[in-house]
């Protein structure tokens, strides 16, 4: 039998970077939410990939922000631990954005720590003028001494076999740590609010979205029919967001549902009967026993 090998792969970056589209990508499915708005990962989720003997286990993890509440913290948390703890890091940089400070403090850790490095330069079909990375590139060559820079771009699907074929080679000769057809570790009900979640940061406008939890309630197909029957609640933060989230006679929840309903039918390959519930939480970011209880801590 020939040899297998496996390698965990962090994707570390500043929020709204495209890492979890890039996780999508790679994996060629959809597990992690994507919106525009910032802090959209909330917890690591793990992506499996498994090619020609060598299993990638991607882990994608909230963006670096500057911290608002608890809940931020939990996140930022999150994100340094699992960089500086695993075999190697995808760190990803938008191409159209000034490299952070917190871009330079994440890179000079995982460089200190000698954690194998490949930085991704994504985005890079909003660049005209591709040149333009070079002085970029050059930067991050000299001060990081990375294994290797990639552009690409995570949407459109350009240079993920570069990055595939670059990650192998870090890959070390081990067992396979999930089953060869399994791509994420994440619960279904867990895929499930997330996909719910990613319907309201994509629909709604400013905080109101940034105060919001999903939970499943329960989540159990009929035993007479091929339906899925799933019913969620929305946590808020107020009366007045809970008011937004519902919208006039109930306009906004409806076509929150509605959308979430068609991807997780797709998802699940199987019709879907989505009831969900909103209810209030105040201040629930700034409470550890709620953000425990959501599922937001480690
Ligand atoms: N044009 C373009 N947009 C992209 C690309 N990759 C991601 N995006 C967009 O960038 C935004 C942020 O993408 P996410 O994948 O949610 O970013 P993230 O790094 O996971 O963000 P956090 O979870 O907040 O840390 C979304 O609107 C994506 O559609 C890309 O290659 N090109
Ligand atoms: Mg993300």
């Amino acid at each position: 039998m020939s040899e297998t090998k496996s390698i965990f792969l962090t994707l570390s970056g500043r929020t709204n970077a495209g890492k979890s589209t890039l996780l999508n990508a790679l994996i060629g499915e959809k597990i992690a939410s994507v919106s525009s708005k910032p802090q959209t990962t909330r917890t690591r989720i793990t992506g499996i990939l498994t090619r020609e003997g060598t299993q990638f286990v991607f882990i994608d993890t909230p963006g670096l922000h500057k911290p608002k509440n608890k809940l931020s913290d939990h996140m930022l948390k999150t994100a340094q631990d699992s960089a500086t703890d695993s075999d190697a890091v995808l760190y990803v940089i938008d191409c159209t954005k000034k490299l952070h400070e917190q871009d330079e403090s994440m890179l000079k850790a995982i460089t200190d720590k000698k954690i194998s490095c490949i930085i991704i330069i994504n985005k890079i079909d909003l660049l005209q003028d591709k040149s333009v990375m070079m002085p970029l590139m050059l930067k991050l060559e000299n001060t990081y001494h990375p294994y290797a820079i990639i552009p690409v771009s995570a949407e459109q699907n350009d240079g993920l076999e570069e990055i595939l074929a670059t990650a192998g080679e870090l890959a070390k000769p081990s067992v396979h740590f999930f089953p060869d057809d399994k791509f994420t570790d994440q619960p279904e009900q867990v895929l499930a609010a997330e996909m719910i979640r990613e319907k309201l940061l994509r629909l709604l406008n400013d905080e109101v979205p940034h105060g919001i939890a999903v939970t499943i309630e329960s989540m159990k197909e009929r035993d007479d029919k091929d339906i899925l029957d799933i019913s969620a609640v929305i946590y808020c933060e107020r009366d007045s967001h809970k008011g937004i989230v519902i919208g006039k006679n109930g306009a906004m929840l409806k076509k929150i549902a509605s959308s979430a309903r068609y991807e997780l039918e797709k998802f699940f390959q199987i019709q879907v009967n989505l009831k969900c519930f909103v209810k209030v939480k105040e201040d629930w970011r700034n409470k550890e026993g709620l953000i425990r209880s959501f599922g937001l801590s480690e």
